[in-house]
This record gives C-alpha cells, sequence and structure tokens, in this order.
C-alpha cells in the first residue's frame, strides 16, 4: 500500500516489482515536455528501488526517445537490437505508453529476437466514465453505481486536495492505455451542474493532474444548463441565445483547460431534460453542442440511451429493447462531425447477457463509441469477482453483417466504460475487479486482444510469476459462473428493485422500466421476434434478424430475450429450459464455492490485506450466489411445476 495526503492505497497492476527488469538497466530517457517529465519521473523511481540509474550517452541498456520519427501522438516503436531495447515516439504519450511496454514485457524487453515493431491504439479514445457527484446524492450516494467507497475526485464538497491520489490514478490509467476521463455523473444534478462555469476551476486542478498522464477530461452537462445556469427560458438547441450561451459557456472551459476533451450529454433519458422538450431531435441536441465545441476540437460524446421509463407493464407492444434504435437509426448522417453516438453495448441495460445492440452497425454515416459498464451494477457490484473481458470481447469481435463484415471493434471510434473505481484503498472494493478496469484499457487499445492473454498481462504484472494456483481459473470463468447462477437464458433483471443487487424474481416485473420475463405456468420469456413478438429481432440487418427471429437458430444463451417458449423446451444442449435453469443453479453456486477455495489457497501468497478482502468478498459472493440459486429455482418450480430430475432440494 502506498500513502499520500488522501489515504492509503493499493498499487493495484503496478507493484514494485513489477518494474524489476527496467529498474535494475541503465536507463536513457531523451526529450522533453510535461509527459516526458512523468517518463523520467517513472524512470528515476524505479531505479531508485533497484539499483539502475539514469544515464545519457552510449552506456544505457535501455532508450526512451523522443524524435522526428513520424509516428502519430500516441504511437511508439519497440526495438531491440541484440543487446539494447529502445521506445522511440513523436511526443511524451508515445513514450510513456512505449515505457509501459517495456515494463509489461518485463526481461522479455532485453532477449529474444532482433526487432523493431510499431504499436498503435486501435482506437483514437479510449474513456472511463465516472458516475462520480461531487456532493453526496440522498439515494444514490456520492458514485452512482460505485461499490468502492467515495469519490477519487471529489470530498467535502469539492475537488479533492490530495492530488497525490488522482496522480496514482491517472498513472495506472495512463499505463493500460486510458486516455480520457469524465470527471461527473451523467446525471447532473444541481450542484454537479455548476462545474460547467463557476465551479471550472476545480476541474481544471483535475485536468492538470491527469494531464502529466496524456488523459484528457471530460465533462457531463446537463442540457438545461442555459436555463439553470444562464437564466434564460429555453434550452431549444435552435435557439439563437441559447447557441450563443453555450459557445460563451465553452469559451469559458477552453480559457480553463486549454485541451478540453468535451461534454457527455445524457439527454432525455430517466428524467434528464433533452431536446424532445422543445421538439427538436437529438441530431439537433448534439449538433448544437458539437458547434460550441467545434472552434476548439472538442466532442460531444451524445448518449443512446433513451427510453421510456414511465411504461405500463400492460402494454405489450412497448419493447424497451428498441428505443435506442428506433430513435437513432433515422439520425444517421446527420450528426455534426464532432459529435459521437455513445451506445451502450446490449440494447437494455448492462445485464449479464444480452444480444449486441443493432444501434452497432446500423447508422454507417454516424461515429459511435461503444460503452460498457466496468462498475458491476448488474455483475455482483463489485462483491462477486465477475471479470468482463471475454463479455466485452465477445461485442468488439461480433460482426453485425455476418462473417465476411468488419467487426464492433473495427466500426467503433471510441470505446468508453463506465469506471468501477472509487476512494477504496483497493480503488475497485473487490481486488479482483481491478481486472476489469486493466482489461478494459488493454481492449480500448486493441478490440481484437484476446482477453485471456489480457488477464495473463494483469495477473503478472499485479502477482508477479508466482504460482497461483486455481485464480486464472477463476477469474477466465467467473463471468460463466455468475450468468448461471443469476437470471437464466438471456432474460435479464430479477434483482432487487433500486439497489439491483441480489435476486428478486419478480422484482421489476410490475414496473414502469420496461424489464419483463413474463413467466407463467406454461413458460417464459420475451417474443421480440418479427413474426408474433415486438418486432426487436428485426432491427438487425442480414444475418443476425434470421439467427434471432426463429427458436431453431437462435443461441441458447439468448434464448429467452428473444422468445418465449415452454419449459419443456429443449434447447441446443439438449435440455430442457427448466433443467438447464436448475442445473445451471447448483452448478454456479458450486462454482462460486470452489472459487472462494481458490481464493482460501492464496492465503500467505497474496499479501494479507488484499487476502483479507478478497476472503470477505468470497464469503458474500457464496451467501449470495445461494440465495439466488434457491430463489430462482423455486419460483420456477412453483411456477411450472416440474420437479428437478436429479431431485435436488429446491423450497
Ligand atoms: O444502468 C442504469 C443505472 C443508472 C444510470 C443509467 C445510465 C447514470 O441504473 O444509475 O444512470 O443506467 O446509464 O444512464
Amino acid at each position: 500500500m502506498s500513502s499520500v495526503s488522501g489515504g492509503r492505497f493499493d498499487a493495484a497492476w503496478l507493484p514494485v516489482e513489477a518494474f524489476r527488469a527496467v529498474g535494475v538497466r541503465r536507463v536513457g530517457v531523451r526529450g522533453e515536455g510535461g509527459v516526458v517529465e512523468s517518463v523520467r519521473r517513472e524512470v528515476r523511481e524505479v531505479c531508485g528501488w533497484f539499483g539502475g540509474r539514469e544515464v545519457g550517452g552510449g552506456e544505457a541498456e535501455l532508450v526512451l526517445e523522443v524524435g522526428e520519427v513520424g509516428l502519430g501522438d500516441e504511437e511508439f516503436l519497440f526495438e531491440f537490437d541484440g543487446e539494447r531495447a529502445g521506445v522511440r515516439a513523436s511526443g511524451g504519450v508515445g513514450l510513456l505508453y512505449g515505457f509501459f511496454h517495456v515494463v509489461r514485457l518485463g526481461e522479455g524487453a532485453f532477449e529474444g529476437p532482433v526487432r523493431s515493431e510499431l504499436h498503435s491504439p486501435a482506437l483514437p479514445l479510449r474513456m472511463v466514465d465516472h458516475w462520480d457527484n461531487v456532493a453526496v446524492h440522498p439515494v444514490m450516494g456520492q458514485v452512482e453505481r460505485g461499490y468502492a467507497g467515495g469519490s477519487v475526485f471529489w470530498a467535502d464538497g469539492e475537488a479533492r486536495g490530495d492530488f497525490g491520489r488522482v496522480r496514482a490514478y491517472a498513472r495506472l490509467l495512463a499505463s493500460c492505455g486510458i486516455n480520457a476521463v469524465a470527471v461527473n455523473n451523467v446525471n447532473v444534478h444541481a450542484v454537479e451542474a455548476r462545474l460547467l462555469t463557476e465551479r471550472i476551476g476545480e476541474v481544471a486542478q483535475i485536468a492538470g493532474v491527469l494531464r502529466e498522464y496524456g488523459i484528457r477530461t471530460h465533462l457531463s452537462v446537463t442540457f438545461a444548463a442555459p436555463i439553470v445556469l444562464g437564466g434564460l427560458t429555453t434550452a431549444d438547441p435552435l435557439d439563437a441565445d441559447v447557441r450563443e450561451w453555450w459557445a460563451g459557456a465553452v469559451r469559458g472551459v477552453y480559457e480553463a483547460i486549454p485541451d478540453f476533451g468535451g461534454f457527455v450529454v445524457k439527454a432525455d433519458s430517466e428524467g434528464q431534460p433533452g431536446p424532445f422538450a422543445y421538439g427538436r431531435s437529438h441530431a439537433d441536441g448534439a449538433n448544437m453542442l458539437a458547434a460550441a465545441l467545434a472552434p476548439y476540437g472538442g466532442t460531444v460524446h451524445w448518449r443512446a440511451f433513451v427510453y421510456d421509463h414511465r411504461q405500463d407493464w400492460r402494454d405489450r407492444t412497448t419493447d424497451r429493447a428498441r428505443a435506442a434504435y428506433d430513435h437513432f437509426a433515422p439520425l444517421d448522417g446527420e450528426f455534426a462531425e464532432g459529435a459521437v453516438l455513445q451506445v451502450k453495448h446490449g440494447p437494455m441495460d448492462f445485464q449479464v447477457r444480452e444480444p449486441v445492440s443493432p444501434v452497432l452497425g446500423a447508422l454507417p454515416r454516424t461515429r459511435f463509441a461503444v460503452e460498457v459498464q466496468a462498475t458491476q451494477e448488474y455483475t455482483g457490484q463489485q462483491r462477486h469477482a465477475c471479470w468482463l473481458g471475454p463479455m466485452w470481447s465477445e461485442v468488439l469481435t461480433f460482426r453485425p453483417h455476418g462473417e465476411q463484415g468488419p467487426s464492433v471493434g473495427e466500426l467503433a471510434s471510441e470505446l468508453v466504460a463506465v469506471s468501477n473505481v472509487g476512494d477504496d484503498p483497493f480503488w475497485t472494493g473487490h481486488p479482483l475487479a481491478q481486472a476489469n478496469l486493466y482489461t478494459f484499457g488493454r481492449l480500448a487499445w486493441q478490440p481484437s486482444a484476446d482477453p485471456l492473454d489480457v488477464l495473463d498481462e494483469w495477473l503478472r504484472l499485479t502477482f508477479g510469476d508466482g504460482d497461483l494456483g486455481g485464480l486464472r481459473t477463476l477469474l477466465a470463468g467467473s463471468w460463466a459462473a455468475y450468468e448461471k447462477y443469476t437470471a437464466p437464458l438471456g432474460v435479464g433483471f430479477m434483482v432487487q428493485p433500486g439497489h439491483h443487487y441480489g435476486p428478486s424474481v419478480d422484482g421489476y416485473e410490475y414496473s414502469p422500466w420496461g424489464t419483463y420475463h413474463f413467466a407463467d405456468r406454461d413458460g417464459v420469456g420475451v417474443d421480440r421476434s418479427v413474426a408474433t413478438g415486438t418486432g426487436y429481432a428485426g432491427q438487425y440487418g442480414p444475418p443476425w434478424a434470421s439467427v434471432y427471429e426463429s427458436v431453431e437458430s437462435c443461441p441458447d444463451e439468448l434464448l429467452l430475450f428473444f422468445h418465449h417458449v415452454p419449459y419443456g423446451h429443449v434447447l441446443k444442449s439438449g435440455k430442457t429450459v427448466i433443467q438447464h435453469i436448475y442445473d445451471t443453479h447448483f452448478e454456479g453456486v458450486e462454482e462460486a464455492e470452489e472459487a472462494r477455495r481458490v481464493w482460501a489457497g492464496l492465503k500467505g501468497v497474496v499479501d494479507a490485506e488484499r487476502f483479507a478482502r478478497g476472503a470477505e468478498r468470497f464469503e458474500e459472493q457464496v451467501r449470495s450466489a445461494r440465495e439466488w440459486r434457491d430463489q430462482v429455482n423455486s419460483y420456477f418450480f412453483r411456477k411450472s411445476g416440474v420437479p428437478d430430475e436429479r431431485g435436488r432440494v429446491i423450497y
């Protein structure tokens, strides 16, 4: 644990030992400027730990050099000539990424064949969005859907004074390639609205620290800002006074933060204000902000999470899953260059299993960002170990137009994660949830990467090369295990309303939120076919529309998302739906128990504080998994009357 004025915190995937290969060597750093100084600081520090030193001239074993190499800002060349290793970049950010590349390679950077490799990020923007409030919200707490304590940025109603911790955070983010941060919640409350104007100085302080690591700062703003901050009577995006007000506000922001990244906007969604109130489209809204940001090169991230959250559960014609596509597909081609449509990876809301959103691939003339949720709102809230690498990778490698077409990762301009970090000493509550943040950054750099390779990287950096028992297997299978003991076959939700932790099968069944499973005595699932259901399946192009349309071709894991089937329906696995529900729920709990056992075996192998924190979380995971198993199994047994083939205990 490191200590700064703001408290103690874990080194996460950058413990001292991870720097040994660099720290024992003679290292030359050539170049000047802000981010180069961060590299120099790193080199001095790690050499201090291991007895290497910073050198000039020809004696270096590792040369980190900024020069005229004709690369993009974030690119770097890694070279090994048989004796010396080197990183060359056009500027400080590329150099920093190259430095962390060498750290990841460890001794491997200084051996093996002679080579010269160009490294470039596949996606130019790799952002984490914090749902942090400045003030503590009466219902949501300080961090909305935060499971790791308070905010890393804000404390006691203002920007934190302890920038040591923000700096350590920036360093962690940069080390896995993240280059943008939105510092406040997309639900913009009264206090936070003012960050845009009179409190921009606090944002500038944070931006100053993030900048040292090549990270640009973004701000969530309220669409109603001209009214709530500017005293205007309207926020109509086509009104001249409104446009002028925004132009002035943006000018003020860039005076304070010259490299400001731009805005994130949640409009006409879950009660947030938006252009619909003025009869304007979301393109009108986004383009107004894009126009205000354009002179400075800023971007507006406009979220596509727009749906009716006051639905009547009796109404079977409205389907929340359809909403984003219905709202945004007709607007393709209407968004300005400086607008990026930020789309949740699935059509609903970060469930453990959803199909890939049909919006991804449906708007060829619109820049879009894929939004994933590192904060584990619906995947165990950082009390359960649930490594999301394979889920995100499935999304990024999905090909919306079939095998011959491009993948989501190739079509997207950006990848965004809702942050899982707070002021907790382990950053993420569950120490193993750090893997999600790391994996996000690395997949944003290279969406086609094998997530298991990323997991290996994270394990090696975090824990070193020692024997970790079954930890890799535990994490690799943790998403699948979580899926087994929670909502079955893609149907989603079944969580307790409000906080969303733990089971409540009918918790949202008769609610206005549009999240239903329609279980009755005969069957379960949502008919989203074109032929007999909501028509959602028809939002996909070929081949997926027809794959999802029919019960026969729909993949098992999404069956109840797309179809309502009888309990006796036989899956491709050969099991009936009801037996699948029983079996997976028993298996899921066994896997949670096995995970707890694996962690117990790491006593004395991982450091004591980390071990204790993990042990406490695995206790809770097992307790909660059993609760899920018993509630889900009992519910479906009571509805269906079908006994478990294997006669296990169901209540
Ligand atoms: O998943 C839901 C969350 C809300 C969140 C919303 C969103 C920030 O329950 O807490 O609000 O998504 O993504 O806007």
